[in-house]
Parts: structure tokens; C-alpha cells; sequence
């Protein structure tokens, strides 16, 4: 018996794998949303195959009009959705001087303006249900600068801006907003490999999903606005 629908971006590796099979653990129907076909089909069916229930959509989530068309298609598999988590995004490190308008535009619009849009397909209903919330998950560099950061730091702090905001609006009807800022994490972000010896003493990728788990099953008179989690290591 499930407990209700989730949606998850970037859900075919890293962090959102493991928030997808946190939640299918939790009894959460979960669509996966991430580009790559054959790892999205790889955790949909070890998801199904340890008895939870998940559905695998390839899309682009940059790209706003392909999102939509499949949203209707997602709809039917999924129904009504009670849990956004945008998770999806990547970072490219260099010194401002060093970027490309391509650089900037490709993260502005996979960690911060695909977060909107998103939340434009989903937020609608959830506020006509008077039912729903959304998981942001953001960045310790949502609130904090460093050099070769500046692209993907204001990125990131646009996401949050944004998700700041968006739980003051919907909170009255009836829909919680959740941001989540991590620090490091050894997955495979900036197209790096999570088992690599520097990265043995950050944090899993079930971190973040536990918290997660977390913040989704308080009680529905409880927000939780943030978690910020960091490994022991790391010096911030
Ligand atoms: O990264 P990674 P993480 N459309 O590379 C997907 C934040 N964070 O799990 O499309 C749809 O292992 C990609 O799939 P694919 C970070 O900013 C991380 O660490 O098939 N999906 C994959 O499933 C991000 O917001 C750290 O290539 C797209 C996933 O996104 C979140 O955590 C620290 C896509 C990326 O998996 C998850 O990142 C921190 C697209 N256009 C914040 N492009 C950290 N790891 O240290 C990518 O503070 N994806």
C-alpha cells in the first residue's frame, strides 16, 4: 500500500537515487526523472524488483516544453502528486573570467530555473488539494562564497531564494516547502566518482536521504524549513 506519490529529478545517480530509494523504501510511488535512460531503467527496476514501485521518465528537465509534454503522460502512471523533490543539478568550478555565458546559462537553468519549472507543474494541484510538499535540495553554498564558486554559488543561491520565498506563499494553502543544504557529498557530482579516497569522509548520499525521510514524515502541522548538513570534515 503506498503512501502517496513522489516525483525526483536527477534521480538516475548520487543523491537522488538515494532519496528515491529512501522514499520507495518509505512506501512512496516514486517517478524518476534524470536524461540517461539505461541508469533511470537500472534503479527503476531495482526499486520494483525489491517490491516498492517506481516509474522511470527520461527528460531533459532544462527543457521546459519536453517536460511538459511528458508531464501528462507522467500524470497517468503516478496520479496526483504529493511530494516534489528537486534534486537535479551539477556544478562547474572556475574563476568567473574563465567561464562561458554557456557555463553560466547551463547552471542557471538546471539548479535554479528548473526548480521553477517544476514547481509550476506540480505546485498547482498540490495547492488545490491543499496537500503537498516540495524538497529543494540546494547547496551549504546557497548562503556561502568562494572563489571559482561564483557561477554555481549564485545558482544555487537563486534556488534558494527562490524556495525561501515559495514557502511563504504556499504555506497558507496548505503546501510546505523544504530546503535541504548539503555539503559535501561523495556522489558523482562535477563528474567525479563517489569512491575515490578524498572523498571517504563526506557524506553518503543516504545522509541527504534520511534527511529527507525526515523532513517528509513529521506530521502535517509541521514545516521543516531547513536541514544544512555537513561531514565532521569538512572545514566551511
Ligand atoms: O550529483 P550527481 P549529486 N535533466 O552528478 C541529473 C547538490 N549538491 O547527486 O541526467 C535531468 O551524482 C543526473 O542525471 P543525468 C547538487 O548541486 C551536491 O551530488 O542522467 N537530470 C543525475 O541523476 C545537486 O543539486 C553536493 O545525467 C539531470 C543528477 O542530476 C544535487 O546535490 C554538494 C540533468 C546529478 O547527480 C544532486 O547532485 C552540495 C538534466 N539536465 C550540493 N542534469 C556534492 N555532491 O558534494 C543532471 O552542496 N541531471
Amino acid at each position: 500500500m503506498v503512501i502517496g506519490s513522489a516525483l525526483v529529478s536527477g534521480a538516475s545517480r548520487g543523491i537522488g537515487e538515494a532519496i528515491s530509494r529512501r522514499l520507495a523504501e518509505s512506501k512512496w510511488r516514486v517517478g524518476l526523472l534524470a536524461r540517461s535512460e539505461e541508469d533511470l531503467a537500472r534503479v527503476a527496476d531495482d526499486i520494483n524488483q525489491s517490491g516498492g514501485e517506481s516509474f522511470a521518465f527520461p527528460v531533459d528537465v532544462t527543457n521546459a516544453v519536453e517536460l511538459e509534454r511528458q508531464f501528462a503522460a507522467l500524470k497517468e502512471q503516478l496520479g496526483a502528486i504529493d511530494l516534489l523533490v528537486c534534486n537535479a543539478g551539477s556544478g562547474k568550478f572556475a574563476h568567473a573570467l574563465d567561464m562561458s555565458l554557456q557555463d553560466w546559462d547551463e547552471q542557471m537553468n538546471l539548479n535554479a530555473r528548473a526548480s521553477f519549472v517544476l514547481t509550476r507543474l506540480v505546485a498547482q494541484e498540490m495547492v488545490q488539494r491543499r496537500k503537498g510538499q516540495i524538497v529543494f535540495i540546494t547547496s551549504d553554498a546557497a548562503k556561502r562564497t568562494f572563489a571559482s564558486g561564483s557561477v554555481y554559488c549564485a545558482s544555487k543561491y537563486a534556488q534558494y531564494a527562490f524556495a525561501s520565498a515559495l514557502r511563504q506563499e504556499l504555506r497558507p494553502q496548505g503546501v510546505r516547502v523544504t530546503v535541504l543544504l548539503p555539503g559535501l557529498v561523495a556522489s558523482y557530482f562535477n563528474n567525479s566518482e563517489p569512491d575515490s579516497e578524498e572523498k571517504a569522509s563526506w557524506l553518503k548520499p543516504s545522509d541527504v536521504a534520511d534527511a529527507v525521510a525526515y523532513a517528509v514524515s513529521v506530521p502535517s502541522s509541521v514545516i521543516v524549513d531547513e536541514i544544512t548538513l555537513h561531514p565532521v570534515s569538512q572545514d566551511w
